[in-house]
């Protein structure tokens, strides 16, 4: 049985050495795949049973590390695998779950294949010199919730939330809106109440203060053992507080800590998967901006609200943009003042809004009726 030890970790990537400590304290010896977050979606795909699998925690450039039953490994893609991989998505991501041949000596693996991802967070990596083609990188997979975080100070702002609920639902990840510095906040019903605005009040919301670690709890509570949550939201927001706070040690750098990055924007430069002490997993990411997650740009650095003007301005209330007079939408579609694929952005941001308040209301139906037979 493979024993993680310092001697273990001997030979590989120094910087990397406090990955093992900083997954939850945990004697990996122990850990089972369901707290690693497997799940039925996984074990429906059959993997072959002459592999072990295990799940991707760390990304470097060409080594991975991967957590399994047996402990963690420093794996690495076959050559076969690397041949047969013809877009950058083709590779492992954190958070994958991949099937791999095992050197438990050596603390090693090979990774042959990937299991189907569940979520995905897909961003669109720089375009090479010399090439028109962009392409799509994963910045971390099997996601079950999405923490949308914003601040309850400078970073407040409304516009952006709908973005962030955008590119969560493109993920295929649940959002959960958080909002920290709630301390540096003084009109914290009004904001909460803007937010419920926008998302209908489909959507969950926790005010915390890192500092204090008032709200953390209920945090803590959305991540039970196997649960894995990504963080996103800009540059100082308090992603990299809240994850020290969740996991009672400092992992993350935080604040003003200028880790590379010539534009001087502070980072968390690489994407990890840390298990909470009491269990739940989280992976860190960098600010959006940083990411350019999505394929649009355009979406990104613009807004809305032009839209919401627009159609302000039909001349039927209930319009549906379709083939009623005096359609502004149409007009701008018309004359090119409005692109088509951020108007369609914006219907699919609407339609995914409107499904989730559906589906909360069938929710709160089934709590009602459950309640009522109680009382019966
Ligand atoms: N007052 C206050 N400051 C916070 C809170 N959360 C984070 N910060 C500070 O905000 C700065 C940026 O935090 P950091 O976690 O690095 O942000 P990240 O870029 O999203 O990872 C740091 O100086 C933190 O101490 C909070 O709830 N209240
Ligand atoms: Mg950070
Ligand atoms: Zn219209």
């Amino acid at each position: 049985m493979f024993h993680l030890t310092k001697t273990n970790n001997r030979g590989a990537l120094a910087e990397d050495r406090s990955a093992s400590h900083n997954f939850g304290g945990n004697n990996l010896k122990d850990i089972t795949l369901p707290e690693l977050g497997w799940q039925e979606f996984f074990a429906d795909q059959q993997p072959d049973t002459e592999f072990t699998v295990g799940r991707v925690i760390l990304q470097h450039k060409y080594l991975y590390r991967v957590v399994g039953v047996d402990g963690e490994f420093l794996a690495e893609p076959t050559g076969k695998f690397t041949f047969e991989a013809t877009a950058k998505k083709d590779f492992p991501a954190v958070g994958d779950w991949v099937m791999m041949t095992t050197y438990p000596h050596e603390g090693k693996a090979m990774i042959h294949g990937i299991l189907e991802r569940k979520s995905a967070f897909v961003r669109q990596a720089a375009r090479q010199s010399g090439s028109l083609k962009t392409e799509n990188q994963i910045v971390a997979s099997n996601v079950d919730f999405v923490f949308i975080v914003q601040s309850l100070n400078d970073d407040f702002n409304l516009r952006r939330l709908e973005r962030y609920l955008l590119l969560a639902y493109e993920s295929k990840a649940i959002p959960i809106i958080i909002l920290t510095k709630r301390d540096l906040c003084e009109d914290l019903e009004a904001k909460l109440q803007a937010v419920d605005l926008i998302t209908f009040e489909s959507i969950p919301v926790i005010a915390v203060d890192n500092i204090s670690k008032k709200g953390l709890e209920d945090v803590q509570k959305l991540i039970t053992t196997g649960t894995t949550v990504a963080l996103l939201g800009s540059s100082g927001v308090g992603k990299s507080t809240l994850l020290n706070a969740l996991m009672g040690t400092d992992v993350a750098a935080t604040g003003g800590i200028r880790e590379d990055d010539s534009k001087g924007r502070h980072t968390t430069t690489h994407r990890e998967l840390f298990m909470l002490p009491n269990g739940g997993l989280v992976i860190d990411t960098p600010g959006m901006r940083e990411l350019q997650l999505t394929g649009d740009d355009s979406m990104l650095d613009s807004t809305f609200g032009d839209i919401e003007v627009l159609i302000a301005g039909c001349r039927f209330n209930n319009c549906m943009h379709g083939n009623e007079p005096g359609c502004k939408i149409n007009e701008a579609l018309d004359d090119g003042s409005l692109d088509y694929d951020r108007f369609s952005s914006y219907q699919k941001l609407q339609r995914e809004l409107a499904y989730q308040n559906k589906r909360q209301r069938q929710n709160e139906m089934l709590q009602e009726k459950r309640s009522q037979k109680r009382r019966k």
